[in-house]
């Protein structure tokens, strides 16, 4: 075959590269940038290593103690890059309307202007002085046919070996990309082009930041970030952006969803999958340990944060995890809060702006009872109790994450690798509320589930940019990742209820929860954790018709005496403190309801307005 040459530049493309397409788009991407040469990423474990001893010699990486937790890493962020950038985030569709009033939207000839084309486009020499990593993954099972490809240009080895371990990444990808096969062409760089001779800094980046999708072509361009989402282009830009436009398109789903099995004590196997918004729990749900009382009961993790749902032969919903790997929330994370996840922590991790140790270790808030008498931070500042108590300096930044394979998991589902996917069983929607919303309501209908989602309200976290805990609207837990007009996605939430109940295939329940509710002492009055396990099999047992629950203004809820409180000190009044519904809070509620049904008219369906009207009817009586 006839490789595309490149002025100055080897493209170096190993033989089994066959996709002229693909092999062009980089020799343009590599003169764009004017990357100082390229490497195509194989994926093995001799490549990752290579590449984190590359990053401790940078001093991006600092090697952890190796008998305290063998292969792993801790790197450093710049303070200024520390989360996912929301307003600096695009959706480029050809037309305004398309996007919608709750994505930031440019004009993609002018974006393309701004980044690739114009005199002084971000993109032209960003990548000077440093390498172009090809990094090709699968977003799922490598050939399942819910999975889909793509391949992320990025001058940051960081994001190569954190790829490594987030998605299906390397060789095995061209094979079924073949010469020919579709793939989500993804370009990511730091924006810190390197004259010759100068120096680099330990984690490169640029003040200017542009996290940009054009939905209709497919492609993701990345500017400024190497932090999480914004540079780990599989997840949050092509599992939900992009993914949400194909599904939306080819009639699937691409949700902000973990999934999760559970088994029941007879043997019966139940799939779920649960929207929460980020750093809400969901990879701590994920891998829940039943409390004692629900011995023979067994929860194991399919996926911890995205779910591609497709239909399946039968034609009910089937669900796969697009990921391979955990990009989790450090801090809170405990022997008690979620000991699986800190079984997966003991060998082979990224950690990325957590505490230092003395010997070498890691350490966040809430990791242990005994706080070390001394750290280093995530800034690299000395850090005692003594200067927290005094100056409030966080040891680890509230955002700051993990990276572990999947397979690090003691918890892990046998079927989280299966091509087919597993069919869900139940929805679960929940936002971060300390008031107002119930510990759980079941929908008495798709489209009341529906209502739920979309009007889904959480207080804002440290996972994004800004985040300072103000409540606002977060419908399905998809706000930042719908890479189109919000009303449409509920239209094709509608639309996949629809088609189910016309192919006469039973309907997934759907529930909403609230595990955050506060009491007047400012703390949480629900357990959560392992307790929800409680919730959890009230659901299920709904699903088989077996469990009780009162009607009420917008749904179905347990009372008292119909969750098992087993080995669970729990009073009546702490009950009726995270269930009960108050009337005015509810006007209030409703009319943020409005304010969002407000924005999105154009495109509203007809049936959540009408939803609402119900509720609206009830609560006047
Ligand atoms: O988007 S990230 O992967 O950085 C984490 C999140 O917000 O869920
Ligand atoms: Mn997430």
């Amino acid at each position: 075959m006839n490789v595309p040459r490149m002025e100055g530049v080897r493209l170096n493309a190993p033989a089994y590269v066959k996709h002229r397409r693909l092999l062009e788009w980089v020799a343009r991407m590599a003169a764009l940038t004017e990357a100082q040469d390229v490497y195509w990423c194989d994926g093995s474990q001799a490549e990752y290593d290579r590449l984190c001893q590359h990053l401790v010699d940078a001093g991006t990486f600092k090697r952890l103690n190796p008998a305290l937790r063998p292969n792993s890493y801790l790197a450093l962020s710049d303070p200024s890059d520390v989360a996912r950038v929301e307003n600096r985030t695009f959706i480029c569709s050809q037309r305004k309307d398309d996007a919608g009033p709750t994505n930031n939207w440019v004009d993609p000839h002018e974006m393309r202007s701004l980044l690739e084309t114009g005199e002084r486009a971000l993109f032209k020499g960003c990548m000077r002085g440093r390498t172009m990593y090809v990094v090709p993954f699968s977003m799922g099972p490598i050939g399942s046919p819910i999975a889909h490809i793509g391949v992320e240009l990025s001058d940051s080895a960081y994001v190569a070996v954190n790829m490594r371990i987030m998605t299906r990444m390397g060789r095995a990808v061209f094979d079924v990309l073949g010469s020919d096969g579709e793939f989500v062409p993804c370009v990511h760089s730091v924006g810190a082009p390197l004259a010759p001779g100068q120096r680099d800094v330990a984690w490169p980046s640029n003040a200017t930041k542009y996290i940009v999708h054009y939905p209709e072509t497919r492609e993701i361009w990345s500017y400024g970030s190497g932090y999480g989402g914004n540079a780990l282009l599989g997840k949050k830009c092509f599992a939900l952006r992009i993914a949400s436009t194909m599904g939306r398109d080819q009639g699937w789903l691409a949700e902000h969803m973990l999934i999760l099995g559970v088994t029941s004590p007879t043997g019966k196997k139940y799939h779920v999958a649960a929207a929460f918004p980020s750093a809400c729990g969901k990879t701590n749900f994920a891998m829940l340990v039943p409390p004692k009382a629900f011995a023979g009961w067994k929860v194991t993790t399919i996926g911890d944060d995205i779910a591609w749902i497709k239909p399946g032969k039968d034609g009910r919903l089937v669900a796969i995890n697009p990921e391979s790997g955990y990009f989790g929330v450090a801090p809170g994370t405990n022997e008690k809060t979620n000991p699986n996840c800190m079984a997966s922590l003991k060998r082979d991790v990224i950690f990325t702006n957590v505490a230092l140790t003395d010997d070498g270790d890691v350490w966040w808030e809430g990791m242990t009872d005994t706080v070390p008498a001394h750290l280093t931070d995530w800034q690299g500042h000395d850090w005692t109790p003594a200067i927290a108590k005094e100056t409030g300096a966080k040891a680890a930044h509230p955002n700051s994450r993990f990276t572990v394979a999947a397979t690090n998991n003691p918890a892990l589902d046998p079927e989280w690798d299966n091509p087919a996917g597993v069919a869900i069983d139940a929805f679960i929607f929940g936002g971060r509320r300390s008031t107002t919303v119930p510990l759980v309501t079941e929908a008495r209908s798709w489209h009341e589930g529906v209502y739920m989602a979309a009007t889904m309200g959480s207080e804002t976290t440290a996972a994004m940019a800004g985040g300072n805990g103000a409540v606002r609207r977060d419908p399905f837990a998809m706000l930042p990742f719908t890479g189109y007009h919000m009303g449409d996605y509920f239209n094709h939430w509608l639309a996949t209820g629809a088609r189910l109940q016309a192919a006469g295939v039973k309907q997934p329940r759907i529930f909403c929860v609230n595990w955050f509710r506060k009491g007047a002492d400012g703390k949480f009055v629900w357990p959560g954790y392992g307790d929800n396990m409680r919730v959890l099999k009230w659901m299920l047992d709904r699903v088989e018709g077996r469990a009780a629950g009162v009607e009420h203004l917008f749904g179905i809820s347990p009372r008292y005496e119909d969750l098992n409180w087993d080995g669970l000190p729990f009073s009546l009044e702490q009950f009726a403190a995270v269930t009960s519904i108050d009337h005015a809070a509810w006007k209030q509620e409703l009319q943020l309801h409005d304010e969002l049904f407000q924005q999105l008219a154009a495109r509203l369906p007809s049936q959540l307005r009408t939803t609402k009207e119900q509720i609206e009817r009830k609560l006047a009586r």
